[in-house]
């Protein structure tokens, strides 16, 4: 990206041609699937134009999908639009469905908490009013990439200190004994709201799967409740079918 390329950009108003160059440099291969812009500072003083412009530029190619900005770590090219295959019939966590494809599973704390529940989210978990709640909520991510934001409701019973979930909620969950033996899922089709969208670097509005599921443990008690957001533009959840 330079101001020599930049003047060579088709004509119309500055910030247009700067996306015209930053698409060409995209669509030649000088910019690679995940790599990063330099700070928009940077770029403004490289190109000789002003950060309003370079603003304008990179918002509406975020919002076009050819850009990500990410949180804290900068805009970036997106990556090759490949897609993760999920079985959506199978009671796995995120960390494994991960690892299993060879990815590192990590996450971002948003809400780790013990408090008291809404009145619908006593009655999900089954709990009476004054029964405290256990809420996780965070970012995950395979190999730095976001994923999905999951928020979870356990009952404080079960896990009455959430600061023992590292990495794994079903790996602590194993370890206490209490690992989920059967789940109902419901999915539907969302549009991502401002904060989802900023923290999975995606357009908002753009599609999302929402994800609930509830586990149980063997006696049937409720385990979890977990709302998933998960990238529509990066998961096919597939399911096995049987004649029923
Ligand atoms: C999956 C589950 C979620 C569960 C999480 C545990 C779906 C739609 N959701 O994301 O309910 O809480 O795994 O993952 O699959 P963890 O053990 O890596 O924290």
């Amino acid at each position: 990206l330079t101001s020599d390329r930049l003047a060579a950009a088709e004509g119309g108003p500055l910030y247009v041609r700067l996306q015209a160059m930053i698409r060409d440099a995209v669509e030649s291969g000088r910019l690679a699937p995940n790599a990063s812009l330099p700070p928009e500072r940077e770029l403004a003083s490289t190109l000789g134009v002003s950060r309003v412009t370079v603003r304008k530029a990179i918002g509406g190619l975020v919002a076009e999908g050819l850009l990500r900005q990410r949180h804290g770590s900068g805009t970036f090219v997106a990556g090759e639009g490949k897609r993760f295959e999920l079985p959506l019939s199978r009671l796995s966590s995120f960390s494994e469905d991960m690892r299993s494809r060879g990815l590192e599973p990590t996450a971002r704390w948003l809400l780790r908490q013990v408090g008291m529940p809404s009145s619908a989210e006593a009655m999900i978990l089954g709990l009476s009013p004054t029964e405290r709640i256990t809420r996780l909520n965070r970012l995950r991510l395979a190999n730095g990439e976001p994923m999905a934001v999951e928020r979870s409701l356990l009952p404080a019973r079960l896990m009455p200190d959430p600061t023992i979930v590292e990495g794994s909620l079903y790996d602590a969950l194993a370890a206490a004994g209490l690992r989920p033996v059967h789940a109902t899922q419901r999915v539907n089709a969302e549009n991502a709201d401002e904060g989802d969208a900023r923290l999975l670097g995606i357009p908002t509005g753009a599609a999302i799967l929402a994800i609930e599921r509830i586990s149980h443990l063997a006696d049937g008690r409720v385990v979890e409740f977990t709302r998933s957001h998960y990238r529509g533009d990066a998961y096919d959840f597939v399911a096995e079918l049987k004649p029923g």
